[in-house]
């Protein structure tokens, strides 16, 4: 039995978030982490809110909240939502919480005393009316290359130069529109990164089981050449910059750039999942993150959208690396494209792409996970579209899977009693079916190992779709009017794909496939992937067993839905 620590990206605080962001990161961790449960394996699939940040103080003053208060209350919102669509974390933790702050606060301690942190002076932009300083995306102005007059402070979209909030010409606050600005001198820690860059580049080296996106990304910012960065910020939210566990003098009202404590908030959010279950247990966080303390044996797999690998590949490790302590580092990095809507962004404020809240009013999460899964952003961008989803739904789910349990358990009910048939020899027909078995599930479950989501999804419902065939070759209800034990045999194998297309649809597709598992009342301890033999897998039913059909397992989307939905959530742009 192995050990296998799974993250997915730390979603934001503000707002919850859209089916996009779900598709890229924390989905396929679930996908993954209910896979390996499957196979026997110890899980540990932990995630937490992402507070910090100047997204969060803003978005807590926009709903004229204190922040402390909004991340409370948005925190449950996103985990309610996170349920919705049974995520099964170990643990949802928080940012925020004590954990991460005293770990957080731990390596910059450690990191000082390597030498690897030094006080720098800075120059930024200083809103007078919003009285604050305004980081680099808070202020907006004039490209000095190509004139572009929303140019951000890091970035202009238009011409894509790194700026600095300096170089724009008529710079104005984002927040207040205000241009009533000025550059003052402000002391920052930086991380001395271009110290760490050779452990970096040769642990990225060492990294075997990266899929190419991630390594390409981690060498084009090692390839670029790191610099030192500037790990603290001008705002009042986020981790205390402290010394010697007291408020570090010049930085009482500065705190630690969320993107410095927010992967550390992986390791707190462990700990946070450790205290809740029973003290004793709390030292067993170590196991799954410190090498001395257990964690050698541990695989770790990390799930993210395509924008935050660099922060997980270099800045991260520049944290972890340069501790020079045993922590535990990725192992597995899986790093997704984008899911747009229709080709375009998401928008709040333009209406446009469900997000995860209002997906779960329309339709039960197993609904938006099969979709979100097969139509999965890996090698590429893929779009959301209405049509889209309606036609894989109405026919992966509706028809082929849920028509071939109705079916077969109607059958059963009707001609032999609700019971699985003892009467009949396998025959040509369960030879076919076994051989495709025999095919497809080693390559599902190495599509799964290799976090192939796309491809495994193809190949469940390919099985499924054999499910179909094979009942069109055994044709029971055909051979029942001659020859009932020939009938029998087919409704027995039915039924024990029943079962089969139950336990394969559980990373995905987890409430029906309870339902299924439990309608054909196959106990949870036989519910695993370790397959077997497959004319063990055909028979595993105990004849006689009593099983009842489920109620339909998924209603068709019609046509009036996705009108309805397309009215409210955006469709195809007019011009398209
Ligand atoms: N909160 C998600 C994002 O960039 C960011 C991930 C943090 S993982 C430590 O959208
Ligand atoms: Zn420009």
């Amino acid at each position: 039995m192995a050990r296998i620590l799974i993250t997915s990206a730390l979603p934001y605080i503000n707002g919850v978030k859209h089916l996009g962001n779900l598709a890229g990161s924390m989905l396929p961790a679930d996908v993954y982490a209910r896979f390996q449960r499957a196979m026997g394996h110890d899980v540990l699939y932990i995630c937490a809110t992402d507070e910090h940040g100047t997204p969060a103080e803003l978005a807590a003053a926009a709903a004229d909240m204190d922040v402390r208060a909004y991340c409370d209350e948005q925190h449950e919102i996103q985990k309610r939502a996170g349920d919705g669509f049974a995520l099964s974390y170990d643990y949802f933790g928080r940012t925020s919480n004590e954990p991460n702050i005293v770990l957080t606060q731990h390596f910059a301690h450690v990191l000082e005393e390597k030498g690897l942190i030094e006080e720098r002076l800075e120059h930024q932009v200083f809103s007078i009316d919003d009285d604050r300083f305004l980081p680099d995306r808070y202020v907006e102005g004039t490209c000095p290359h190509c004139d572009f007059e929303r140019a951000r402070g890091d970035q202009c979209d238009n011409c894509g130069r790194l700026l600095e909030p300096t170089d724009l010409k008529e710079p104005y606050s984002k927040i207040s529109g205000s241009k009533n600005l000025e550059v003052r001198e402000t002391k920052h820690l930086h991380l001395l990164q271009t110290k760490v860059e050779p452990q970096i580049r040769a642990w990225v080296d060492a990294a075997t089981e990266w899929p190419s996106l991630a390594k390409s990304i981690a060498y084009k910012w090692l390839d670029e050449g790191l610099r030192d960065r500037s790990i603290t910020r001008d705002l009042k939210w986020g981790v205390p910059v402290t010394r010697d566990g007291q408020p570090r003098e010049g930085f009482e009202n500065k705190v630690f750039y969320v993107w410095f404590d927010a992967p550390i908030g992986y390791i707190g959010a462990t700990v946070e999942w450790a205290e809740a279950n029973g003290g004793a247990g709390s030292r067993d966080w170590e196991s799954w993150w410190r090498t001395d303390k257990g964690a050698g044996d541990v695989t770790y797999v990390q799930f993210m959208g395509k924008d935050n690998v660099a922060f997980h590949t270099v800045s991260f490790p520049a944290t972890i690396l340069g501790s020079e302590e045993p922590w535990k580092t990725v192992d597995k990095l899986k790093a997704f494209n984008w899911l747009t809507w229709y080709g375009g962004k998401f928008s709040t404020s333009e209406q446009r792409g469900v997000f995860m809240d209002q997906a779960l009013d329309l339709l039960p999460g197993d609904y938006w996970r099969w979709y979100l899964t097969a139509n999965a952003p890996e090698g590429a961008d893929s779009a959301f579209t209405w049509e889209h989803f309606q036609s894989l739904i109405n026919s992966d789910l509706a028809n082929v899977l849920g028509n071939f349990v109705n079916r077969i358990t109607r059958y059963t009910a009707s001609k032999f009693d609700g019971r699985v048939p003892a009467a009949g020899e396998p025959g040509e027909a369960e030879a076919w079916i076994a051989d495709e078995l025999g095919q497809r599930l080693p390559a599902i479950v190495a599509h799964m190992e290799a976090m192939e989501f796309r491809k495994a999804a193809a190949e469940v419902r390919a099985v499924w779709a054999a499910g179909n065939e094979y009942l069109t070759r055994a044709e029971p209800w055909v051979k029942y009017k001659s020859d009932v034990d020939a009938a029998a045999v087919g409704v027995r194998t039915g039924l024990n794909l029943v079962a089969l297309f139950g336990i394969l649809a559980q990373p995905f597709i987890p409430e029906a496939a309870g339902r299924i598992l439990d309608a054909m009342g196959v106990p949870q301890d036989r519910r695993s992937w370790q397959f077997g033999d497959i004319a063990g897998l055909l028979d595993a039913l105990p004849h006689g067993h009593a099983i009842t059909p489920p109620p339909v397992l998924f209603a068709k989307i019609e046509d009036d839905q996705v009108a309805e939905w397309t009215q409210r959530f955006g469709g195809a742009e007019p011009d398209a």
